[in-house]
């Protein structure tokens, strides 16, 4: 097995994660309580504010099935699996965007990843205070979002202090800034997330700033019940440029502790979907970045599965294995993991003419296993 139990939280990883989530919401929405889900950590959970003061962070794998299947077949020994790092900071309460209450700073950690969480209650439990006294999931994303909101246009007004001395003495990109920042601080202005923006420039200004209303955004409706998300929290995200899912993490939780097969069983009874758990927020993570996974191991020491943003050419594929692979890319020769499975090895494959060769413009596809020839 690749991943046969779920790693223990870690401090600190000499890779960069495949996928960095930062999770925002207001106090005990269920942040940590997600952290632990996704990380297997032992994050204190409890009903109070402020219980997380300082940031976890953790780093889990993805499983992936394919992993074992590719080694399997070819007698590979090390199977390494994507990663995935989640944040997890103080809940963020009415003020945090002007640098009020615990979760102003915390601010700063999301700003350096790559896209958010957005946990919101819907659970009930009244053993569990809301930090506004009611269980209303909507209003409770608009209070986030506009704390958001009022964080970036704070940001934006620094840097375009900053860039005032280039604008006057004539620099063309102080000059090119400057007016991509005035188009984000009137977006802002009408309480519009940045991503929603329509404008490249911007866009790319706003990323480079690490605008938190800029990264793309998954709300995660914490509920009592399996499903969909209710129809107004979906109709919000597509209005906020955003996604939505539903998981009932307190529930997924004590799943996660029982027995495999019990805990399937369970979730049968309950009507919890096939994908549940981890696994439905790192899907989740998945479709909000669109990433698709390929694959390498045409023989040992190792099959590994690396995750790359859809429509990346074949050398800048290879570049995310190493830059010297980039660099001096000749030619990737390519198979679907299925057929290589079935065919038990590559140069089987390549007898069937299953494994084909392809250059630096081949857009790498979901499910491919690549071999790349490079030359430095
Ligand atoms: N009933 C129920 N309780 C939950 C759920 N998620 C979290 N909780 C509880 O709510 C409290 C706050 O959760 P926590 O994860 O610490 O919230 P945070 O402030 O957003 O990090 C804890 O006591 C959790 O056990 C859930 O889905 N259902
Ligand atoms: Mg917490």
């Amino acid at each position: 097995m690749c991943c046969p139990v779920r790693p223990r939280a870690v401090w600190a990883s000499a890779g960069i994660p495949d996928l960095q989530l930062g999770l925002v919401g207001l106090t005990n929405a269920g942040k940590t309580a997600l952290f632990n889900l996704v990380t297997g950590g032992e994050a204190e959970v409890a009903p109070y504010p402020f219980t997380t003061r300082e940031p976890n962070r953790g780093i889990a794998d993805v499983p992936d099935p394919r992993i074992d299947a590719i080694a399997d077949v070819q007698d590979i020994p090390n199977r390494v699996c994507a990663q995935v790092e989640v944040i997890d900071i103080a809940g963020l309460s009415e003020g945090a965007g002007k640098g009020e209450g615990l979760g102003g700073s915390a601010l700063g950690r999301i700003r350096e990843l790559e896209a958010t969480v957005h946990v919101v209650r819907a659970f009930a439990n009244a053993e569990v205070p809301h930090p506004l006294e009611r269980i209303d999931p909507l209003a409770d994303l608009e209070v986030v979002d506009t704390e958001l909101v009022l964080a970036d246009t704070d940001q934006v007004a620094r840097r375009e202090e900053k860039v005032q001395k280039g604008v006057r003495s004539g620099d063309p990109d102080a000059k090119a800034e400057a007016a991509a920042l005035g188009a984000i601080a009137a977006w802002l202005a009408d309480g519009k997330p940045v991503r929603t923006i329509g404008d490249e420039d911007a866009i790319a200004v706003a990323t480079g700033m690490g605008l938190l209303t800029a990264k793309p955004t998954l709300y995660l409706v914490n509920t009592d019940d399996p499903g969909d998300p209710p129809a107004d929290i979906v109709a919000y995200a597509e209005a906020q440029g955003a996604q939505a899912l539903a998981l009932p993490v307190g529930v997924e939780l004590e799943l996660a502790e029982m027995d495999p097969a019990d805990a399937a069983e369970f979730a049968a009874e309950m009507g919890l979907g096939e994908t549940r758990g981890a696994d439905a927020l790192i899907q989740g993570g998945y479709r909000l970045l669109d990433l698709v996974t390929f694959f390498t191991g045409s023989g040992p020491p190792e099959a590994r599965a690396w995750p790359i943003r859809r429509g990346t050419p074949a050398d800048q594929a290879a570049g995310k294995i190493h830059s010297d692979m980039e660099r001096g890319f000749i030619r990737a020769e390519v198979v679907a993991w299925d057929k290589l499975v079935e065919c038990g090895s590559f140069s089987k494959a390549r007898e069937q003419a299953l494994a084909r060769m392809e250059g630096k413009d081949y857009i790498v596809q979901e499910g491919d296993v690549m071999q790349i020839r490079f030359n430095v």
